[in-house]
């Protein structure tokens, strides 16, 4: 586990390069929140630290939604992490991210790319995010898929390693990885860590009630995900299909956060 995990919250958003990943922690810190929930729950928003969206399955995306969005996160100081898994060559991402039918650019402080096209689809989202016309700077960052949960996934070993390699040298923009695990021990030729290097771990595929479903999906739980690293923790379906979702949230809430609390060597019992 990285020695930066062992910091708290505070101590990391008072070094972190990122002024996002600042932001993120400040936000977690202040909510003692480091869970993030699905979209369709609409009743727990005061404790999301982030909200994960799948915009494109939405049925009536319109103005309406980025403008309800952007109060949203403004007003319960949340962000926004659009899962859109952007993968492709660059001068599409580029226009898929920004400008694009969906305008995520507009609404979504946090982003996520897959490497399968190689390096060029971090350098494009970055070239975009660091262009003199680009209106919202530092505000903005993306995490790279560095390993999937579904079961048999491929996002393992070199596709892992890259994705580690990719985030080093677009450090301004990457602000971490979707990943099971931390990834600091990843060992790489082509890249050595820089000493401030402090990826922030968001790690998905958590349920307090399920090993997995039908699909291939593969769960662990908050306490196991923030023992192999994860900062954040997302769940979907064990908030949200719950019987009683703001109960769940709370749960995951203060699993999530409990847990994080004996890493740091702070607590001996709650
Ligand atoms: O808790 P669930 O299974 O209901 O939902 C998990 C959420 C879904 C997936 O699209 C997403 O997490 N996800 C991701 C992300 C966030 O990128 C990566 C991954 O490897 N597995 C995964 O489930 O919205």
């Amino acid at each position: 586990m990285s020695s930066k995990s062992q910091l708290t919250y505070t101590a990391r958003a008072s070094k972190h390069p990122n002024a996002l990943a600042r932001r993120l922690f400040e936000i977690a810190e202040a909510k003692k929140s480091n869970v993030t929930v699905s979209a369709d729950v609409t009743t727990t928003k005061s404790c999301w630290t982030w909200l994960t969206t799948h915009i494109d399955i939405l049925s009536d995306f319109s103005d309406a939604t980025i403008n309800g969005l952007n109060a949203l996160a403004a007003k319960h100081n949340f962000l926004i992490f659009e899962d859109r898994k952007f993968i492709d060559i660059g001068n599409t991402v580029q226009k898929q991210y920004h400008n694009g039918a969906l305008r995520i650019s507009e609404w979504a402080h946090i982003i996520n790319c897959a490497v399968l096209p190689g390096e060029g689809i971090v350098e494009a989202l970055a070239q975009t995010a660091s262009a003199a016309d680009f209106p919202y700077g530092p505000e903005r960052g993306l995490l790279i898929l560095a390993e999937m949960t579904s079961k048999g996934s491929l996002a393992t070993g070199p596709y892992t390693t890259a994705s580690v390699d990719y985030a080093r040298k677009y450090k301004g923009f990457v602000m971490g990885f979707v990943s099971t695990r931390a990834l600091n021990e990843v060992q790489s030729e082509a890249t050595s860590a820089s000493e401030d290097e402090d990826f922030v771990v968001f790690t998905t595929g958590v349920n307090l009630a399920s090993k997995g479903d039908s699909l291939g999906q593969q769960y662990q739980t908050p306490q196991s995900a923030i023992g192999r690293g994860a900062d954040f923790i997302i769940a979907g379906r064990g908030i949200y299909a719950a019987p009683d979702p703001v109960e769940a949230a709370q749960r995951y809430q203060k699993e999530g956060w409990r847990r994080t609390w004996p890493v740091w060597g702070q607590l001996t019992a709650e």
